[in-house]
């Protein structure tokens, strides 16, 4: 009885240190997504449009970086691809405030925003983790009406990005 306790002591004492040192690749199911103006994915986590699986993880759409879709080509969250599910579209002037939240902040090249396939504004995040959450003053220029907005946050330690499309009418 003692020598059974005493070696399950001496096996746990054994895990422990490789479950720790474990843990911080796990923290890569966590990440961020545009919670202002609401993008598709923070509208299905709300149930204001029904969606799949990407209600339970608005954060999770990551992606090798360059790509240019809104489910940076997961299949389970394809719903953020169709463009006809009634999503809601903020209306904005021709320049906007949008707000990153993160679940994981990870460290940043920047933050780039596309309609259309070109590039609007691009913003330097220093290689180093940014808050809890980061804001950033997009300007349309001379964009108007409803526009689809493709804002992605690349990182700086691994070749992957999040993406997050927002749906604005620009006034
Ligand atoms: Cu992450």
């Amino acid at each position: 009885m003692h020598a059974k306790r005493k070696l399950a002591a001496v096996i746990g004492a054994a895990v422990a240190p490789l479950i720790a040192v474990s843990l911080p690749s796990g923290a890569a199911s966590a990440h961020g997504y545009i919670s202002s103006p609401p993008s598709r994915q923070a509208q299905c986590a709300a149930g204001t449009v029904s969606c799949g699986d990407i209600k339970y993880e608005p954060q999770s759409v990551e992606g090798p970086k360059g790509l240019s879709s809104c489910s940076a080509g997961i299949s389970r969250f394809s719903d953020l691809d169709d463009d006809s599910k009634g999503w809601t579209v903020t209306n904005v002037g021709s320049t906007a405030t949008f707000t990153w939240t993160y679940t994981a902040r990870h460290a940043t090249s920047d933050w780039t925003y596309y309609v259309g396939g070109q590039k609007i504004g691009s913003f330097s995040g220093g290689g180093v983790q940014p808050g809890q959450t980061t804001s950033h003053q997009l300007n349309f220029g001379s964009l108007r009406g409803h526009q689809k907005v493709l804002a992605v946050w690349n990182i700086s330690d691994t070749a992957n990005a999040f993406y997050s499309c927002v749906d604005v009418n620009i006034g």
